[in-house]
């Protein structure tokens, strides 16, 4: 069994994916997207752990203490991306490996979208293609934890 510890964290607002304005964000629900990650790392040989909060404290809280129990974090920091020096000051902190992804292509978006907080401290950041964006995260995520 792989040593390898994923943390997957979903921003604010995520909760209602699938739920509310599916013309913009489609129709797959968060646990739909928590249960693909968690077929792809069975796959891959890795455990996940999937968390979402609204709350830009909590999550500062569980970047904090994913130090002492995960390899690497995935992340969709969804409108925090765009605005939180704490959400990157905490990644910086824990120096542990983290991959950004959004399900849709910001850089399309408004322009307030362009800009992001954890780009400048991610491995890599990954945009556009829905809850495929998540996947490619975890695999990209595992194939840097493993080389
Ligand atoms: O494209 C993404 O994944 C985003 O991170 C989603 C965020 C947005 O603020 C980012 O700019 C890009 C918004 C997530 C809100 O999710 C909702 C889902 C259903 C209904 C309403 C909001």
């Amino acid at each position: 069994m792989s040593s390898l510890k994923v943390l997957v964290l979903h921003g604010p607002n995520l909760n209602l994916l699938g739920l509310r304005e599916p013309e913009i964000y489609g129709s797959t629900t968060l646990q739909d997207i928590n249960a693909l990650l968690e077929a792809d790392a069975a796959t891959l040989d890795v455990s996940l752990h999937c968390f979402q909060s609204n709350h830009e404290g909590i999550l500062v809280d569980k970047i904090q203490a994913a130090r002492e129990n995960f390899s690497g974090i995935l992340i969709n920091p969804a409108a925090y991306t765009h605005t939180s020096v704490a959400l990157r000051d905490a990644f910086a902190a824990v120096s542990l490996p983290v991959v950004e992804v959004h399900l849709s292509n910001i850089h399309q978006r408004e322009a307030f979208r362009h800009h992001s907080y954890i780009a400048p401290i991610a491995i890599g950041q990954i945009c556009g293609f829905g809850a495929e964006s998540y996947r490619l995260g975890l695999r990209a995520l595992v194939q840097y934890l493993r080389t």
